[in-house]
């Protein structure tokens, strides 16, 4: 072994050693990798633990089955809609999960920080939208049920690292996806903008990927860029926000209800309750661009920021 590894490595190793449990000895093996120091005199060693850790790893999950889940990995739902943040180890992911919420995810240089799911709200204008951080997918180790969660979402934000070549990263993910037919919205974030001195990588990322997804480039680590997330992540969610209101009221502004776009009033009315529906006669809508109040047929489609009053005998 080589001399110049710090004395947590050489105990982490020890407890590793002596380790019974396969779950136990992953978690060691992950914390051996997260610090090791990462320089050439170590390289070998670190690849011998990506490659202890990707056998151990698979030998767990067939061991496991696919009907077993354990509890940390579930996330309870939460806000309007879910997204998950999806990237190769270090590209920023609970950099961007700190900057847009209140939640204090673990963030470091070195890679496979994040092992457990990390939820936190994203306040855009008038909702929540729950973020999810993950751990990283890479070639040498991804956790499987990782991609679980990713189906589970509404979308993926990917993030790339453009302190590295970045269109190979997310060509990586999208082929990690597609091989599971997972198919979602994404948008595509370019972080460390501040690390891309000439905009190099951005452009390649915009070549490649501009046209077909929503991108934006941003650095979680000046806040440059940030801001403009949760709209971009609002819009590619397709939702519409409905204010309800009771005739001879004012409308409830507090509290829209959420839905995809394409929802009809027939859709809001019994999502807003059942008996309603039942006994629904007709429903007025005040929206942007529409005369106030005016009727409309129980197939019409709510639009973003409609206020909506159902009439029910
Ligand atoms: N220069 C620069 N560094 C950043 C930026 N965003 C994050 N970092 C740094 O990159 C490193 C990794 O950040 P994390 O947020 O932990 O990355 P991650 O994707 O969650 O990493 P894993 O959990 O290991 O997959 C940390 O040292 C961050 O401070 C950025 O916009 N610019
Ligand atoms: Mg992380």
């Amino acid at each position: 072994m080589p001399a110049n590894l710090p004395p947590q490595y050489i105990e982490v190793e020890k407890r590793y050693r002596e380790a019974k449990d396969p779950e136990e000895k992953l978690l060691l093996l992950k914390e051996l990798l997260a610090i090791i120091p990462k320089h050439k005199g170590t390289e070998k060693l670190q690849a011998d633990l990506k490659r202890k850790i990707s056998k151990l790893g698979d030998q767990l999950q067939s061991r496991r089955g696919s009907g077993r889940r354990m509890a940390p990995y579930r996330v309870e739902p939460e806000g309007a809609a879910r997204v998950v943040l999806v990237g190769e180890p270090n590209s920023g992911k609970s950099s961007i999960l700190a900057s847009l919420t209140n939640a204090s995810p673990q963030v470091a240089s070195y890679p496979y920080t994040t092992q457990l799911p990390q939820p936190g709200m994203m306040p855009y204008q008038d909702i929540q939208i729950q973020l999810v951080d993950l751990p990283p997918i890479s070639p040498e180790y991804r956790e499987p049920w990782v991609f679980d969660l990713i189906r589970g979402s509404d979308l993926i934000l990917l993030v790339a690292d453009l302190g590295r070549p970045a269109v190979e990263q997310v060509r990586y993910l999208q082929g990690e996806l597609e091989g599971r037919s997972i198919s979602k919205p994404l948008v595509l974030v370019g972080n460390k903008v501040d690390l891309d001195g000439e905009g190099e990588q951005s452009k390649l990322l915009e070549g490649a990927f501009g046209e077909s997804l929503p991108t934006i480039f941003v650095s979680a680590l000046k806040g440059e860029g940030v801001d403009s997330l949760p709209e971009k992540i609002f819009n590619s969610l397709k939702l519409v926000r409905v204010y309800s209101k009771v005739p001879g009221k004012k409308p409830d502004m507090e509290q829209p209800f959420v839905f995809p776009q394409g929802t009809t009033v027939l859709e809001v009315a019994t999502a807003i309750h059942k008996e309603v529906a039942a006994r629904f006669k007709y429903a007025r809508i005040w929206g942007e661009g529409k005369p106030g109040g005016i009727m409309v047929p129980t197939d019409y489609m709510v639009k973003d920021g409609d206020i909506l009053e159902i009439h029910h005998s």
